[in-house]
């Protein structure tokens, strides 16, 4: 009898989930069995994973128990998380679940293994992965915090399309080649065209003026950092890029942390890589973080418009670090823990 855990991805099909059953196969992921779940319109489609393929099979309410699954890692949307995921914890299949359905219920763990990997040891069978442009932000924040104390935090991102899936990815494309073929771009994805072009919105606009993407930022980083105390504000954009968001980030200290300081801490900070040479014209950037699971910091400087500030560029990989690779490391710390129930 295998003690490795029965493992489903669930939005197999998804530009997340295809990412979740390459980045298992890489890291050797002690699995016994993998299945690939999405719904009903990719049922009997092939995946490639390790030598040979899986195929895809219908997500049902039944899929759990039918399957001895242990290990659902979900990746197919708010709708599907809200509807199977406690269908899959009351058949004793923990969730680690890459929407925004759980992730600000008390009840359920927020966490980037890097910063919060203790949050697991409360899980009722459900983990929330965080939004991708907080997690890589909190990765490099945390170490800084544990230093000098932060205050207040503003961001503005430069998110890539691949945020919203495959789709995402498609639009830039035939976007791109409809304007070079004289046609007008077709928007379905994005709500304005964005080849060549910033769009200030990402996800909706709530009353207050933020769009749903910022609060994310605003309320995942005091759930995931917990501290209530740390002032989030943030301007979500995206930007014609394929892979990788990037962020510009003003952080307040309650206590002076210089640029040496933090670039040594970063450095030695787990899941980091500093890239800041302005010397050599070196910072990081989106397609040198593209499939790699890093978060990269760079232009490390003071802001000098208040007492105890500093400026960062924070990039990564948003579908691996953002998504499918931290909920892999999710996956990961709760084997070494013991807080699966492998049969
Ligand atoms: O609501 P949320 O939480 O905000 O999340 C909304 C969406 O955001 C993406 C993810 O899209 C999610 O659906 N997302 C979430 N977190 C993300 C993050 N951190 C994130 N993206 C980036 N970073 P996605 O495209 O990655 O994945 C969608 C998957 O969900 C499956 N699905 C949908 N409803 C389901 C379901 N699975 C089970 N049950 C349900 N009821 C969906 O599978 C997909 O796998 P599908 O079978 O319904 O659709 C597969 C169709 O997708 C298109 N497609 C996939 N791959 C490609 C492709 N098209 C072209 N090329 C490809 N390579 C095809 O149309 C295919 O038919
Ligand atoms: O909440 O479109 O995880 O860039 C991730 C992708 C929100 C939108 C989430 C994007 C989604 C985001």
């Amino acid at each position: 009898m295998s003690k490795h855990p029965r493992v489903a991805v669930v939005g197999a099909t998804g530009a997340v989930g295809r990412t979740m059953l390459s980045i298992l196969e890489e890291r050797d992921f002690p699995a016994s069995e993998v299945a690939a779940l999405a719904s009903s319109r990719s049922v009997g489609s092939k995946l490639p994973y390790k030598d040979g393929e899986l195929t895809v099979q219908e997500l049902t309410e039944d899929s759990f128990k039918k399957m001895g699954l242990e290990l659902a890692l979900f990746s197919a949307g708010g709708g599907t998380s809200k509807k199977f995921a406690p269908v899959a914890a009351e058949a004793g299949c923990v969730v680690v679940d890459n929407s925004s359905a759980w992730r600000m219920d008390e009840k359920i763990p927020l966490v980037v293994p890097e910063v919060n990997p203790h949050d697991l040891e409360w899980h009722p069978g459900i983990i929330a992965n965080p939004n991708c442009s907080t997690i890589q932000m909190v990765v490099a924040l945390q170490p800084l915090h544990l230093e000098g104390k932060i205050k207040r935090v503003v961001v503005s991102t430069y998110q890539a399309v691949s945020g919203a899936g495959q789709k995402g990815v498609n639009e830039l494309e035939s976007q791109v080649r409809q304007l070079f073929n004289g046609r007008d771009p077709e928007s379905k994805a994005f709500p304005h065209q964005i080849a060549f072009n910033c769009l200030p919105q990402i996800d909706v606009f709530t009353e207050n003026g933020y769009t749903k993407e910022e609060l994310k930022m605003v309320n995942e980083t005091k759930k995931i950092m917990g501290d209530n105390s740390i002032q989030v504000t943030a301007t979500t954009v995206r930007a014609p890029v394929f892979y990788g968001h990037s962020e510009s980030v003003n952080v307040e200290f309650e206590r002076d942390v210089s640029p040496e300081e933090a670039r040594t801490i970063l450095a030695q900070s787990p899941g980091i890589t500093v890239v800041d040479y302005p010397e050599k014209g070196l910072y990081p950037m989106a397609i040198d973080a593209a499939g790699e699971d890093d978060v990269f910091v760079g232009r490390i400087r003071r802001d000098e418009s208040v007492p105890h500030g500093l400026n960062l560029w924070i990039v990564s990989d948003n579908v691996r670090k953002g998504a499918a690779l931290n909920t892999i490391q999710i996956a990961e710390t709760l084997l070494e823990r013991g807080l699966l129930r492998v049969k």
